[in-house]
């Protein structure tokens, strides 16, 4: 009864293949229809060709990751009405196929976002970094967001701007594509990697939400969640929003779903438990005031879907993604209340108690910087950080269950 060891596939473009996932330990893929524009309905037909595909290599589809929300109907714009029926048959169509979970997220304009792909540890390994200094200086000296200097403080801006005076042209260009390509905009296809202007589309994309703050986000939330979540219910799909990442607002955007606050509004708006929740300890350990073996049982019910990566959080605020067993980040306690809910889970009889995981992101590390992958995705080091949350599994499921 172990967990269900996944790794993310993202389609026949993703440099790293099935067949050589299948050889990592993972039994099930998590992926999504990459090639359908953002909006469109998920056919059957589409779905089983992927589908086919995954099972050929003797693995099976555990969870779509994304079905991705399209901006409108996070703004509420009127054209939101036939987003959200397409969305709602794309959730039937993939439960028809068997597909039960669904990793959504709801951030505005960016995904998760980083300072630097590529931070070099002190073993010669590459992981990100999320530099807080650099990023401000990238708002208010890179992307000159107008009324940026209203969101900091002026420390925050003195720092801002001694970090900015010390860049080069190069290491500009690069933050710069680190923030901007790397995010949901890019993922969607609206700014590509050889946009000429990435920075004037950018601040294009967020004047879009001028007059958006938390509660309207709230709002437009509230709204698809309770358009979509009946559906989810009639086909016995679970849909699981992941947190922000990082969990605060960026480039004055509301995030909503980065704190315990947010998940109780979460589970308050829609209280089905089809409406859960993505538990990733890589987006949440990024605060201070988390814990996360706590945030885990306040709402074990309504997670069906686990990331579990170590997000190593320094005094300053910046954070990076350090090894999947780092001891100051404690992965082995959030394990054990998690086997704990399962088994609560298998005894009680529900059906999903088999819950997906996958290690989130790896570092790049030995044959991975021969090999092209996504940034966060390389294939040696997930199957690392994979390998070890299988031990970690394996041990402290024996001590749990033993007689
Ligand atoms: C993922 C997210 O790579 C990652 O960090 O966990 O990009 C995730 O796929 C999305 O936020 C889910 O919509
Ligand atoms: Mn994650």
């Amino acid at each position: 009864m172990e967990l269900k060891k996944t790794l993310r596939w993202f389609g026949d473009k993703d440099p790293i293949s099935l067949a050589q996932i299948a050889q990592t330990g993972a039994k099930g893929i998590v992926t999504a229809l990459h090639h359908i524009p953002n909006g469109e309905v998920w056919t059957v037909q589409e779905i089983l060709k992927t589908k086919n595909k995954i099972e050929s290599h003797g693995l099976t589809w555990d969870v779509v990751e994304s079905l991705p929300v399209h901006e409108n109907i996070k703004k509420g714009l009127a054209s939101r009405d036939l987003l959200i029926e397409n969305y709602k048959v794309s959730v039937k169509n993939l439960g028809l196929c068997g597909l039960k979970t669904i990793c959504y997220n709801f951030m505005p304009v960016l995904d998760w976002a980083r300072t630097d792909l590529n931070y070099t540890l002190n073993n010669g390994t590459e992981a990100m970094y999320f530099q807080v200094d650099l990023f401000t200086a990238f708002d208010i000296f890179i992307l000159k967001r107008p009324n940026a200097l209203q969101d900091y403080t002026k420390k925050q801006i003195i720092a801002a701007e001694a970090i900015y005076k010390t860049l080069n042209k190069k290491e500009i260009q690069e933050i710069a594509y680190n923030i901007i390509v790397v995010t949901q905009a890019f993922i969607d296809g609206a700014v590509g990697e050889d946009e000429k202007e990435p920075i004037k589309l950018f601040l294009k994309l967020l004047a879009e939400y001028n007059g958006i703050d938390k509660n309207k986000l709230r709002e437009n939330f509230s709204h698809f969640l309770n358009e979509v979540i009946p559906t989810a219910e009639k086909y016995d799909v679970n849909l699981a929003v992941h947190p922000d990442d990082p969990p605060f607002p960026l480039l004055g955007l509301p995030r909503i779903v980065s704190s315990i606050e947010d998940f109780n509004w979460l589970s308050k708006t829609c209280p089905s438990l089809n409406n859960g929740i993505t538990f990733c300890t890589g987006s949440l350990g990024a605060r201070k005031d988390h814990n996360l073996s706590k945030i885990f049982e306040q709402y074990a019910e309504r997670i069906h879907f686990l990331h579990l990566r170590s997000t190593k959080l320094l005094d300053n605020g910046d954070f990076y993604e350090t090894e999947h067993l780092d001891e100051t980040v404690n992965l082995a306690t959030v394990m054990k209340v998690i086997i704990a809910e399962q088994i609560r889970r298998k005894e009680t009889g529900r059906l999903d108690y088999n819950i997906p995981i996958r290690p989130d992101h790896g570092h790049k590390m030995l044959d991975d910087f021969n090999r092209k992958s996504n940034p966060g995705y390389p294939l040696i080091g997930r199957l690392k950080g994979l390998a070890e949350l299988s031990g970690l599994e394996a041990g402290m499921r024996y001590l749990m269950v033993k007689k």
